[in-house]
């Protein structure tokens, strides 16, 4: 069976078990800490990146999005978490990205706390890195606003996009809270608690 390796907190991690288990994909989690667990991550992916998918020939892939593109390929197009229609599936590419870029500098903004001594934080790096987060769901929100609703495919609770932006928030709440106020992004906010009522969502929970 495969073996995704990397801890449910990591909204990368949450996002492919999450994925997996709509695809109807069997896999074993394995929690193991890039940081905490280093040595015993290096021993099955020396680079050290959560999440890695382990396959059952051994074949040991990283990086979110391309373990996902590699889960696509083994279900049938019905069950795909991506729209069919093209313009919608291009909204949904527009939305993973965005929901991806708010995940990327929420995490760079956990590991600038929690990584570096406090005197060797950079004010305008921290400063530039919340101004991409905030950017990255102003477009969010409006493109909800819109009408872009992120679900997705046919035959599916959510899809890619939904579940990548409802990760992303959740994650963002957990670990930066009050960095984003519910009240100023009510879209994502009733989106996310939506999303995380899902059985695949608290099949996998955050840590
Ligand atoms: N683009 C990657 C990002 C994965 C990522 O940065 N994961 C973090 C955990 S949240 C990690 O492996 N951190 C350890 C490190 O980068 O040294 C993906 O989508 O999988």
């Amino acid at each position: 069976m495969m073996q995704l390796i990397g801890m449910l907190d990591s909204p990368y991690v949450r996002r492919t078990a999450i994925s997996l288990h709509l695809l109807g994909l069997p896999f074993e989690s394995r929690p193991v800490s890039v940081f905490r667990q280093a040595e015993a991550f290096a021993r099955i992916n020396p680079v050290i990146k959560a999440p890695t998918l382990v396959l059952d020939d051994g074949t040991v892939l990283m990086d979110s999005q391309l373990i996902l593109a590699h889960a696509e390929s083994l279900v049938p197009a019905s069950r795909s978490l991506w729209p069919a229609e093209p313009a919608q599936r291009l909204r949904a590419l527009r939305l993973t990205g965005l929901a991806l870029a708010a995940c990327e500098k929420a995490v760079q903004r956990v590991y600038e706390r929690e990584l570096r001594p406090p005197e060797k934080q950079h004010a305008p790096w921290l400063e530039r890195v919340q101004a991409q987060m905030h950017s990255a769901w102003r477009a969010l929100q409006d493109e909800m606003r819109q009408g872009a609703v992120p679900g997705g495919a046919a035959g599916q609770p959510i899809g890619q996009a939904g579940l990548t932006l409802a990760v992303s928030w959740h994650f963002t709440q957990q670990l930066l809270p009050g960095v984003l106020a519910p009240d100023e992004f009510p879209l994502p906010a009733a989106f996310s608690a939506q999303a995380e009522a899902l059985a695949a969502f608290r099949a996998w929970p955050h840590a």
